[in-house]
């Protein structure tokens, strides 16, 4: 029986998906494991952005096990089992705070998906009992403190935010102070998204992460990155000059749904050490799903 949830995942991988049923049609042309095969098996893997490392892993792997012997279901479950391998030691829950507020920062650049993953964790949370307040850190686009406002609306959870252009640090400073005078179980906190290029965004995450901390012990319990699964690589870059600024805690993989890249959760494992915790799969509230490495893999080649 197949959950509904394990649908909607497999309906967002659709995409790169497809690259992987090519997998399968080669199984099931018979033939021997050959020097094609291994190059198409190759070709596969690199398409769907599993990376330069991981693939040629697997393909070694694949080599080892199977080169020169008939070709049959068992390449397949094998090459399935390397690549839930790989993503093995992933955790996708959130290191909660129990004795007072978990704090969530949400960073990443803008267009990533920070605002829309941040209304669906905050809309998950609410869904398990959890008193839900997010925070309109992004204080720097007009837009991006009404998108926030309408979707806590929409959820029906609290909103702390300031003007447009105001200091952010000031709107996460009430946001802590609130949220320890009123038991908030999280807080979620939007931060502004300019090019990461930019040392002034780094500074300014910077800052608020130290605010964060000032206030709540051992917070933030997350800092989690929003990746846009559809810049590929580049999304890999993005990670690595966050990384440098400030100490990231998962990644939120968004956008899968519409790329073929869904690999990259094995080139994010291999080069960047960071556990992906949520990936995205569409623009409403329930279209993101605790990423579980068994299920993930399964939707990629069922
Ligand atoms: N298809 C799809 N679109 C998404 C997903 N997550 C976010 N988006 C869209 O990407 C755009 C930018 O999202 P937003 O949350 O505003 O990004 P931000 O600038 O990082 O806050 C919006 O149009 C969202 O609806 C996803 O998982 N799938
Ligand atoms: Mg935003």
């Amino acid at each position: 029986m197949l959950s509904y949830l394990y649908r909607k995942l497999q309906d967002g991988l659709a995409k790169t998906r497809s690259v992987f049923a090519g997998l399968a049609q080669m199984v099931g042309l018979k033939g021997k494991v050959d020097e094609q095969f291994m190059a198409e098996l190759e070709k596969r893997l690199y398409t769907a952005d599993v990376g330069t490392t991981a693939t040629a892993a697997i393909c070694q792997r694949v080599r080892d096990a199977f080169f020169d012997k008939e070709i049959n279901g068992d390449v397949m479950t094998f090459v399935k089992l390397e690549l839930k391998k790989l993503l093995a030691t992933e955790k996708a829950d959130i290191n909660f705070n129990h004795g007072g507020p978990t704090v969530i920062m949400v960073a990443g650049v803008n267009g990533s998906g920070k605002t829309t993953s941040i209304a669906k964790l905050a809309a998950r949370l609410k869904r398990e009992g959890k008193k839900v307040m997010v925070v309109a850190g992004d204080t720097f686009r007009a837009a991006a403190v009404e998108q926030l406002t309408i979707w806590s609306e929409r959820i029906g959870c609290d909103i702390v935010k300031s003007a447009q252009g105001s200091d952010a640090a000031a709107v996460v400073h009430d946001a802590c102070q609130k949220a320890k005078a009123r038991d908030f179980d999280v807080v979620i906190v939007d931060t502004a998204g300019r090019l990461h290029t930019q040392t002034h965004l780094m500074k300014e995450l910077e800052k608020l992460h130290r605010i964060i901390s000032k206030h709540i012990q051992a917070a933030p319990h997350e800092v989690l990155l929003v990746l846009d699964a559809t810049t590929g690589q580049n999304a890999l870059l993005q990670a690595e000059h966050f990384k440098k600024s400030v100490r990231c805690t998962g990644i939120i993989l968004s956008k899968l749904d519409g790329t073929a890249k869904g690999g990259a959760v094995f080139a994010i494992k291999q080069k960047l050490n960071l556990p992906v915790k949520f990936v995205g799969v569409g623009e409403k509230l329930d279209d993101m799903e605790p990423f579980d490495p068994d299920s993930y893999v399964d939707a990629l080649f069922e």
